[in-house]
């Protein structure tokens, strides 16, 4: 049994994790960088250390001193949460080493599915379809043009070592061939220290389509369904959705089967999502299996009634999965919408900042998964990730509804957001009609932009409003005016009384 779990993160999936810990009774040890002392994670803790600067590699990253302040704190386990240390490898030898549980997969099962290469080899073996191309890294050009010749163009060069697109080109032709190889094995050298490289068929317009697998520790394996993440912009999921409206029941079968065979023989525990590229005629290829926890859980939570941080925990602890495949029970549609601090209309540029207001969607079936507050920081030295919106209806058309309301209403001041474009691509007509793919953002991304007239109105309208109501929020809210001027008064540091549902007396650890 977990008693206590130090959370090895920050941001909204912080704050899901101690959520999960607080309802099942676990006392939660939050971590900090300097940029973070006031984050939301560090006020709903039991307890928080400090855990060095804000630079992620001496903070978030640093093995050593998260395993440290485990031990510290005693703590009997790690949640690592999603990005970071996630899918390292080394850090889960290494909590295991301290004698620590890590709420993740074994060491090897991440090694397995880290290298793509390794990853297509387990999926061939258990006979589920991989895109046609190399198992093997290739060797020369030469050989690259055999195999490229072989498959058929368009191709696609892949790093071994890659995964969400890094070192990844589309080869139309053989010219184009050699340029892209040399480009690939650098861009790959650069991110991930080996610059291996295989190749597959080009895949047209597809569907990013995963699916959710739970893992015990004594053999059994189950999923729990799809989710459509096609609505992408450089491979940053922005909206995500449960189930797909393109999966029919005999797909969703056979893409859970085959998820669960891959996890199988992966030798997984926990939760893991197997992610599928699907074609227009619904043949579905597996491309590679994240190892964690993932950004846009919550939907299929919504859908299926099970709470997925609640089972990594009993699973981690040891118990055997209290769920067996044939009590999945799906009902309905969620969609989640995930709200960065960004400006989607200046090139998408991070923007970091003070949240002056702050006042997320509520009401029925409206579930607002943040890890911020009025008055916090999003820092410039992490992911842009301000909450995640997630709503439930009964069928899609309902939730799409909902969703629409739900952005209407959600507010946020003293960073750009990207709520406005989230707004526009829900009520985009192939949106709607369910037409996705992983090209449709890109495709209709200039239709979203304001139109310069509107923009215009939209400015007198708001310097008339602000000289007229001159200092009152009004100003604030109505966003298009320079930074410095949408940003309240400093209010100061959250007092402690804003300190979130932890126990009393907990001030441990060096604040
Ligand atoms: C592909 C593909 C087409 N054909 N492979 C992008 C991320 C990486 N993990 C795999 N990716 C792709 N692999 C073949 N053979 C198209 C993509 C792709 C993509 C995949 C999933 C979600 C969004 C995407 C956006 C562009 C390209």
């Amino acid at each position: 049994m977990i008693r206590k779990v130090l959370v090895a993160n920050r941001g909204e999936i912080a704050t899901r994790v101690i959520r999960a810990c607080r309802e099942q009774g676990i006392a939660t040890v939050a971590v900090y960088s300097e940029a973070d002392r006031e984050a939301l994670h560090v006020l709903m803790a039991d307890e928080a250390y400090a855990i060095g600067p804000p630079a992620p590699a001496e903070s978030y990253l640093s093995i050593d001193t998260l395993v440290g302040v485990a031990k510290a704190s005693g703590a009997d386990a790690v949640h690592p949460g999603y990005g970071f240390l996630a899918e390292n490898a080394s850090f889960a030898e290494a909590c295991a080493s301290a004698g620590l549980i890590f709420i993740g997969p074994p060491a090897a099962a991440i090694r397995a599915m880290g290298d793509k290469t390794s990853a297509r080899r387990i999926a061939r073996e258990m006979q589920v379809p991989t895109v046609p191309g190399t198992i093997e890294p290739v060797r020369g050009d030469d050989e690259a043009r055999r195999v490229a010749r072989d498959l058929g163009y368009p191709v696609m060069v892949k790093a071994a070592m890659g995964g969400g697109g890094k070192g990844m080109r589309r080869v139309g032709a053989e010219a184009e061939l050699e340029g892209a190889l040399r480009m690939a094995r650098a861009e790959a050298t650069t991110a991930f220290g080996d610059g291996s490289v295989y190749l597959e068929r080009y895949v047209e317009e597809p569907r990013h389509i995963e699916v959710q697998v739970l893992a015990d520790a004594h053999g059994h394996v189950i999923h729990l369904g799809e989710r459509e993440c096609s609505i992408q912009r450089r491979h940053q999921k922005l909206i995500e959705e449960c189930p797909s409206p393109f999966v029919d029941g005999p797909l969703r079968e056979k893409l859970g089967e085959a998820a669960c065979r891959i996890a199988t023989a992966a030798g997984y525990v926990n939760a893991g999502t197997i992610e599928f590229l699907v074609d227009r005629d619904r043949n579905f290829y597996f491309l590679e299996m994240n190892t964690r926890l993932q950004v846009e859980h919550p939907v299929t939570e919504m859908v299926t009634g099970i709470d997925l941080v609640k089972a990594q925990l009993r699973v981690a602890g040891g118990a055997p999965l209290d769920i067996r495949q044939e009590d999945v029970r799906r009902h309905g549609w969620a969609i989640e919408c995930r709200i960065n601090a960004e400006d989607p209309f200046a090139g998408w540029m991070p923007s970091p900042g003070k949240i002056t207001g702050f006042r997320p969607a509520s009401g029925p079936w409206t579930r607002d998964d943040s890890g911020v507050y009025e008055g916090s920081t999003i820092p410039r030295f992490y992911d842009t990730l301000i909450s995640k919106l997630i709503v439930w209806g009964p069928d899609r058309d309902a939730a799409i509804a909902r969703m629409a309301r739900a952005l209407a209403e959600y507010k946020v001041t003293g960073v750009r957001t990207t709520i406005p474009v989230l707004a526009r691509i829900i009520d985009h007509k192939d949106f709607r009609a369910g037409a996705l793919s992983t090209q449709l953002l890109e495709r209709i991304l200039p239709e979203l932009a304001p139109s310069a007239g509107r923009f215009e109105s939209i400015a007198i309208i708001a310097a008339v409003l602000a000289f007229v109501a001159a200092g009152s929020r009004a100003y604030a809210t109505l966003a298009p005016a320079p930074d410095h001027a949408t940003r309240a008064p400093d209010r100061g540091a959250a007092p402690s009384a804003w300190r979130l549902g932890a126990r009393p007396g907990w001030r441990a650890g060096g604040r």
